[in-house]
């Protein structure tokens, strides 16, 4: 009878430490992950405070499916030539990790799986002669590729926020019928008139008075 209750109680304590295993395997064979938007705006800063319009979430979900706590959600922007993000000290928003060495930024999922970004960047001045493509920006949950999303930026020279000379190299983007994703603000990968609507709004929110003080790359 004793051991038969010792052997329940081993049996019980194995189940217990399988579990995170199981669904960590689990989650590796489906991905029911998701992202808030196909594209991620780069913002500036006012009052240090973090544009937000330049809110992003990724939700890591496992196969049941239920969202995944302290998940290292990390974006690789390496891929991204036509755009640059703030130096860690130029990231107000809490919770991010920029590596100047890899071009990523990551943040942690919380309780339900969320990792919510706000990331300080713009177009950079020195590679504006490149062309970054559609989805250059990879998304990992812990090392495992979620997604891709195309990048954007409403700050086109990297500094004094959001200001009218952005909008004059907006307008050389308009014009070169290239479609350079970094002006296609409603992510349609094609920059059009609409996108400057978008960027008026945003330019009058006066929420990216300030650009970073120094970029990570
Ligand atoms: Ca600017
Ligand atoms: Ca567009």
């Amino acid at each position: 009878m004793r051991s038969r209750l010792i052997l329940l109680l081993l049996s019980a304590l194995l189940a217990l430490c399988a579990a995170p295993l199981l669904a960590a395997a689990a989650n590796a064979q489906c991905n029911n992950s998701t992202k808030s938007s196909n594209c991620i705006r780069l913002v500036g800063a006012a009052g240090g405070v973090a544009d937000p319009a330049g809110l992003f979430t990724v939700t890591v979900r496992d196969c049941v499916p239920q969202g995944i706590p302290g998940v290292t959600v990390t974006f690789d922007f390496s891929a991204c030539s036509d755009t640059h993000v703030g130096a860690q000290a130029g990231q107000p928003y809490p919770g991010l990790t920029v590596d100047p060495g890899t071009r990523t930024v990551s943040a942690i999922t919380d309780g339900s799986g969320v990792a919510r970004f706000d990331i300080v960047g713009a177009v950079n001045p020195a590679t504006r002669g490149t062309v970054a493509p559609t989805n250059c920006a990879k998304i990992y949950a812990d090392g495992v590729l979620l997604s891709n999303v195309t990048v954007n930026a409403f700050d086109q020279d990297g500094i004094s926020g959001t200001e009218l000379a952005d909008l004059a190299l907006w307008a050389t983007d308009f014009y070169s019928a290239l479609n350079q994703r970094r002006s296609d603000y409603d992510c349609n990968n094609s920059v059009a008139l609409p996108d400057l609507s978008i960027w008026a709004v945003e330019y009058f929110s006066q929420a990216s008075l300030s650009s970073a003080g120094a970029y990570a790359w």
